[in-house]
């Protein structure tokens, strides 16, 4: 497998909880290096813009208000199949259905407000990346 690089969120009722350090360990005892980070609070049309492709999704109102509701910390994954790992750290989308010891599992609330976002693909982390990071934010 190929390193590569993915876009992790960890969401406002994540940071409420003080738990950006517990899902970074658990980000890192995977073997993803965190390679960018940083903290910020997204406007809502800045929240609609990265979540575009659910627009026409029933949640696409809800979650583009959760993600602006308080701040989130945004940042670059990077190790072996990096996208696939961080999907399998983080759980299923339902804490409800999410195995034990993910990030979903241990700390999300509900299937909105579920801690953590990552890429589901190479091709979407790329254009996810640079939403948020320029080449010069990411240091491998
Ligand atoms: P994410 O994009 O945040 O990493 O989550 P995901 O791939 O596991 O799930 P996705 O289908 O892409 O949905 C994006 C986010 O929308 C919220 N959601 N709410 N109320 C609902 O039924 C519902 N379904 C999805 C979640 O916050 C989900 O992570
Ligand atoms: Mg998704």
């Amino acid at each position: 497998m190929t390193v590569e690089r993915t876009l992790s969120i960890i969401k406002p009722d994540a940071t409420a909880r003080n738990l950006t350090g517990a899902i970074n360990a658990k980000f890192e005892a995977a073997g993803l290096r965190i390679v960018a980070q940083r903290r910020i609070r997204m406007t809502l049309d800045q929240a609609g813009a990265f979540y575009a492709v659910h627009a026409a999704r029933p949640f696409y109102d809800e979650l583009r208000s959760f993600m602006a509701s308080g701040p989130v910390v945004v940042q670059v994954l990077e190790g072996e199949g990096a996208v696939a790992k961080n999907r399998e750290v983080m759980g299923a989308t339902n804490p409800a259905e999410a195995a034990e010891g993910t990030v979903r599992k241990e700390f999300a609330l509900s299937i909105g407000e579920n801690s953590v976002h990552g890429s589901d693909s190479a091709e979407n982390a790329a254009t996810e990346i640079a939403f948020f990071f320029s080449g010069l934010d990411i240091v491998g």
